[in-house]
């Protein structure tokens, strides 16, 4: 079964190490942040059970997602495969299943009964909004004119009982989905889940056409088909499984200042203009878990890695065919490995990269002998075969993000770069990397030398 509960337990089987229940009671007002953060700093990275978190209710688990390992275990691989196996699953689309009922309506709350105070209050950081977050809601929303549905993660900034902001970055898709009901001057039905088996986040993260419907991608990613379950008070619909959901609907035409919020890019950038998510209905499980995730920390980081390297893999590949890798190791920064047939290939993958999302601020192309996930080996090329009065991109300023410390208009306008670090096919120089010969290395027993030695 492919809920939070079960993979709960099976990290608790499979990596009893990955997992710590915490039975005192926790403040959420920067303790459960620091206890992560702690843990972080000797690099360790379990998912965090809070028994009691002061003010709430609700049990809390938080940083599901925070390893690379435990993303594996998710999708039953190892971590060298995850690539491959996420990519066959959004190969082979699965669709869900409408169930009439399911575990996530066991409790429903709706009109004066809903109240978003009995959260927990969550702030992560000193500059933060004293206003609580949610940070684990992945949102459902239909095009009004395609039908499709489209699942996304939002910050949620807790206003009152009833009433939160949402901040849904420019060009992404949910933002063009409200832009269609704003100007038709009619509010977007929403419903914002939260408390999901990993598969389902990274199903959510899916980065592609707003024609993919990410249900059907969780579903490739499980191999069998996501149930569920019509919400209460609209016609969307949201897994079964789920731990609770927030139903409601997002007014046109109505913003409020939201955050500051330190972001994933281990920075805040001052408070927004956002739209509100108005909630008419919870529902949730009976005994339900809220899930948290902390933001700027590892799972925030992690979580969105697979979904977006395979979509920057698709767009470099559609450019140069033989492009080998892409890898994300920081914000904002794409590097790409080629295989390269001739020099114009690195300026197309670059142009190709900054079109096909915000976040390819820096596309960083290297030879493919370059292995891209070690930093150094990336500086060391930029630094050895970058000529930058030839091998520097810079283009006109175009849609980035807003979250960029950088960017200095809230409307995420900034330039944008990309760096050719791959060694000239035609060199007048003739440049050749040190190379011990193969033959040689091969013929080399390093045990047997060692004993005789
Ligand atoms: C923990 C987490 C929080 C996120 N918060 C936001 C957010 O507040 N606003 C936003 O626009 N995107 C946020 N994102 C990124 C989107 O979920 C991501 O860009 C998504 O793939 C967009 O979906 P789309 O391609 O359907 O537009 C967040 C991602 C994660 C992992
Ligand atoms: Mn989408």
């Amino acid at each position: 079964m492919y809920d939070l509960r079960t993979f709960l337990d099976t990290v608790r089987v499979e990596r009893p190490r990955d997992i710590v229940c915490i039975s005192r009671t926790v403040s959420p007002q920067y303790e459960t942040a620091a206890i992560l953060t702690k843990l972080e700093h000797s690099y360790r990275y379990p998912i965090l059970f809070f028994q009691s978190v002061a003010g709430s209710p609700f049990p809390v688990v938080t940083n599901v997602c925070g390893s690379m390992a435990r993303l594996a275990l998710a999708l039953r691989c190892t971590v060298g495969a995850l690539a491959q196996v996420y990519a066959a699953g959004c190969a082979q689309p699965v669709k869900p299943e409408v169930k009439s009922d399911g575990p996530v309506q066991e409790r429903v709350h709706i009109g004066k009964d809903v109240n978003l105070e009995s959260f927990p209050h969550f702030v992560y950081h000193q500059d933060d909004a004293p206003q609580p977050y949610i940070t684990a809601a992945i949102v459902v929303a239909r095009d009004p004119e395609t039908g499709k549905s489209n699942l996304s993660f939002h910050r949620l900034m807790i206003i009152d009982g009833a009433t939160t902001a949402i901040f849904m970055a420019r060009g992404k898709h949910l933002e063009q989905i409200y832009s269609k009901y704003e100007s038709a001057g009619e509010a977007m039905p929403i419903a914002a889940f939260l408390g999901v088996h990993p598969a389902c986040s990274l199903g959510a993260l899916y980065t592609g056409s707003a024609d993919t419907e990410e249900y059907d991608i969780i579903g490739g990613l499980q191999q069998s088909p996501l149930a569920l379950v019509n919400c209460v008070t609209n016609s969307l619909q949201v897994p079964a499984e789920a731990e609770f959901v927030l139903e409601g609907h997002v007014p046109p035409r109505t913003r409020v200042n939201e955050g500051p919020f330190g972001e994933f890019t281990g920075y805040s950038t001052g408070s927004m203009s956002c739209p509100i998510f108005k909630v008419q209905a919870v529902t949730s499980r009976q005994d339900p878990i809220f899930q948290d995730i902390v933001s700027g920390h590892s799972e925030h980081l992690l979580l969105p890695i697979l979904g977006m390297e395979h979509h920057l893999l698709e767009a470099a590949r559609t450019a140069v065919p033989t492009t080998v890798n892409v890898r994300l190791l920081v914000p904002l920064t794409a590097y790409v490995a080629l295989e390269k047939k001739d020099d114009s290939q690195p300026q197309r993958v670059i142009e190709a990269l900054w079109a096909s999302d915000i976040y390819a601020k820096q596309v960083i192309v290297v030879d493919a002998d370059v292995d891209i996930s070690d930093l150094r080996q990336v500086a060391t090329a930029v630094a050895l075969h970058v000529r930058p009065d030839r091998d520097v991109y810079i283009n006109r300023p175009t849609l980035g993000t807003e979250l960029d410390p950088s960017c200095e208009s809230s409307d995420g306008t900034t330039a944008k770069l990309g760096i050719d670090a791959t060694v000239p096919l035609a060199s007048t120089r003739r440049v050749v990397k040190n190379r011990v010969p193969k033959h040689v290395l091969d013929s080399i027993n390093l045990s047997e030398l060692l004993q005789t030695a």
